[in-house]
């Protein structure tokens, strides 16, 4: 490992399976513990101000309702890709709080997406409560609190990134990841418009593009490479190889989804004619598949970053239960 990665530090290798979940553990109470900070951050300036501070008050209330509750998964994403390729003796104390500050902008601009993909699903529930345009006194002015959420990204990433030599790729990337995922939402909208889901063009080819654009880009490809970023790894080469392996992951994540109805009445309905037609051996051969298919794109692209950074975010997606 240490001759063939010579620029790649790897400390999870070393650790037995306890020791990881420790150090998992302790990563996620540091990455929601630095929420606050976040928050501090971005509203200090601002809420006292005579002409703003009344606007950075609703701005906080829409940071704690929608940026909190989920399972931090992409956030975490970038720590822990960051801690892996990046040599210990380089994660001083400032370094690391960019990290947790880069995957804090990750799950805002999630956020951003969330909020207004819950208006444009006209949905009721995310994350266990009432959507957030669901809330009396609410309703549409959520579309502005969701271009709030996203402008958070770039005063973040400003107030910490700023004079690091990596300042532009960041921004470059959350400017293209975000493109993705709205064209994503597009292909998404226009195929399978609200009461008339046109099964003809809903193919699965259309079907994998649309996955591939609305979450794997966002959810995938952009805290690693975030994370590559920061370790100084910019080349287009890594980052194409890293990508393949990346996306592959996204998609087999989105296919665990279960596609169509929010009625869960409905839902178990789909549910009930899975079981009838078999598909849960159907999926479970798919499953098995798409990780050997996953496997072989590990050991063929993931060098000169770590295995273990796919192989971690692997174990996570195969077998979740939802
Ligand atoms: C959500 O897609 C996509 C983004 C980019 C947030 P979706 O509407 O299929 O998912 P959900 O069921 O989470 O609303
Ligand atoms: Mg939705
Ligand atoms: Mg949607
Ligand atoms: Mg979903």
């Amino acid at each position: 490992v240490w001759t063939e990665q010579p620029r790649v530090f790897c400390s999870s290798l070393r650790m037995n399976g306890n020791q990881k979940l420790d150090a998992c553990n302790q990563e996620r109470q540091d990455f929601i513990q630095h929420f606050s900070q976040i928050v501090k951050v971005l509203t200090e300036d601002g809420l006292g101000h005579p002409e703003t501070g009344d606007a950075i008050t609703r701005l906080k209330e829409v940071l704690e309702y929608n940026a909190v509750g989920g399972k931090y998964n992409r956030g975490l994403t970038v720590l822990q890709a960051y801690r892996e390729l990046v040599e210990p003796r380089k994660q001083d104390a400032e370094s690391l709080q960019r990290a947790l500050t880069v995957g804090w902008c990750v799950e805002l601009l999630q956020a951003f997406f969330l909020v207004s993909d819950d208006i444009m699903d006209s949905s009721l529930t995310r994350r266990g409560q009432i959507c957030w345009y669901q809330k009396p006194g609410i309703g549409l002015d959520a579309i502005n609190d969701a271009m709030l959420l996203e402008a958070c990204i770039y005063r973040l990433l400003k107030f910490y990134c700023r004079e690091q030599p990596y300042y532009l790729n960041l921004l470059e990337l959350f400017l293209q990841s975000s493109y993705q995922t709205e064209i994503g939402q597009t292909l998404d909208l226009i195929t399978a418009p609200q009461g008339h889901v046109d099964l003809d063009r809903y193919t699965e080819k259309r079907y994998k593009s649309i996955v591939k654009y609305k979450t794997a880009f966002y959810s995938f490809y952009l805290p690693v490479a975030a994370a590559m970023y920061m370790a100084g790894i910019d080349g287009e080469k890594e980052h194409a190889n890293a990508k393949k392996i990346l996306l592959e992951m996204g998609e087999f994540f989105q296919i665990q989804d279960n596609y169509g109805q929010k009625d869960p009445d409905k839902v178990a309905q789909v549910k009930a004619l899975y079981e009838a037609l078999d598909l849960p051996a159907v999926f479970l051969k798919y499953e098995e598949d798409s990780y050997s298919r996953l496997k072989s794109l590990i050991e063929q692209y993931s060098a000169p970053l770590p295995q273990a950074i796919f192989l971690e975010l692997a174990k996570k997606i195969y077998k979740r239960k939802k």
